[in-house]
């Protein structure tokens, strides 16, 4: 067993800073992203989407609370298990669920599928394990060019890929030539079926992995809103203020198989449980509750709207027209 130095995090001090329309508002953005992937989760199972469809579920703290801390007006890239960065960064329901369906009103007109979804700010959902941190790494290297200060790139990843070349490149290059780039290594447990510690030689993957580039590394509870965010609000500070890239790893477990078609029979049931313990929603909205900024009543009518929106995001995906098969090449090559 991994022992982590997890940051420490200050819950009264977030409770105390944020407005509590804004805690509610993360709240929401979880409960409805789980929502979201549930149901979309279902309507793949009756064949009305078809595809790969890997779930974000379990890891919900992590995104929100990095956007929450550090806001949308940076550039992101993330792999396939892109549904709820996708939505909290402005992506609607209708479109997300659109492309789900591989309709021609979709995020990337129905030929994206689940894991290639795109926001103003989201440079794209990537299915190749790794091969998105050059992009990021390019991203972090135009805003310093343009000499762009407020912006940084953010670039999330799982454990799995830590282990490959390009990863490794962008690492040294970043640190080279001092990047305003935050990797976020998702450490769900698993890549695919093989567990972390039978893929990758040394862990705790950040806080080793830095030292070999020369650059800083945060350890994340990934379950905790409140961790996620401060530790995030710290960074972004950092990183501005010295254009040096950091390397975080958040420290998580996905509630779902590798993907939807994955039964997930390498995990025992008692492990699985033990992780769903540490459930993120139910535990920001304990504290919330605790905290006197929601009440019971109001997490529930939360709920139910989130379930109406998917349900009417599923209706217009299942109105949609097709893509028309005439326009398959157009949008492979973008305008000079
Ligand atoms: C270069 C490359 N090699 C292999 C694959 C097949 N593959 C898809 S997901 C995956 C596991 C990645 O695990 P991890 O990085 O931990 O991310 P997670 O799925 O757990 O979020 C693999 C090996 C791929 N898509 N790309």
């Amino acid at each position: 067993m991994t022992e982590y130095n997890f940051f420490k995090a200050d819950p009264q001090k977030v409770l105390a800073e944020l407005p509590k329309e804004t805690l509610i508002e993360a709240l929401r953005e979880m409960v409805f992203i789980r929502q979201f992937e549930m149901r979309a989760e279902s309507a793949y199972q009756q064949g009305l989407i078809g595809g790969f469809f890997h779930a974000y579920m379990g890891q919900e703290a992590i995104q929100t609370g990095c956007v929450h801390a550090l806001g949308r007006e940076n550039w992101f890239t993330t792999t396939y298990r892109c549904h709820a960065l996708a939505l909290l960064l402005g992506a609607t329901p209708n479109e997300v669920m659109a492309e789900l369906y591989g309709r021609a009103t979709g995020n990337a007109g129905g030929r994206g599928g689940s894991m290639h979804l795109y926001a103003d700010r989201l440079l794209g959902g990537f299915g190749i394990v790794g091969g998105h941190l050059p992009i990021a790494t390019g991203a972090a290297f135009s805003l310093k060019y343009q000499n762009k200060k407020d912006e940084m790139s953010l670039c999330f990843l799982g454990d799995g890929a830590t282990v490959q070349g390009a990863v490794h490149e962008s690492l040294n290059l970043s640190a080279l030539w001092d990047l305003p780039v935050i990797f976020v290594i998702e450490n769900n447990q698993w890549g695919m079926g093989t567990a972390v510690n039978r893929a990758v030689a040394t862990q705790p993957i950040a806080e080793h992995m830095a030292k070999s580039y020369d650059i800083e590394s945060y350890t994340l509870d990934g379950m905790d809103f409140f961790g996620c965010y401060q530790a995030f609000k710290e960074m972004g500070e950092k990183v501005k203020q010295t254009s040096r890239p950091i390397l975080v790893e958040a420290i998580t477990e996905r509630f779902r198989g590798h993907s939807i078609s994955d039964p997930g029979l390498y995990r025992s049931k008692e492990d699985l449980q033990k992780a769903m313990e540490r459930d993120p929603i139910p535990r920001f909205y304990g504290a919330l509750k605790e905290a006197n900024i929601i009440d019971e009543a109001t997490f529930e009518a939360m709920q139910k709207s989130a379930k109406q929106i998917v349900i009417d995001s599923m209706k217009f995906a299942n109105d949609s027209p097709w893509p028309d098969p005439v326009e398959l090449e157009e949008g492979v090559y973008a305008d000079s």
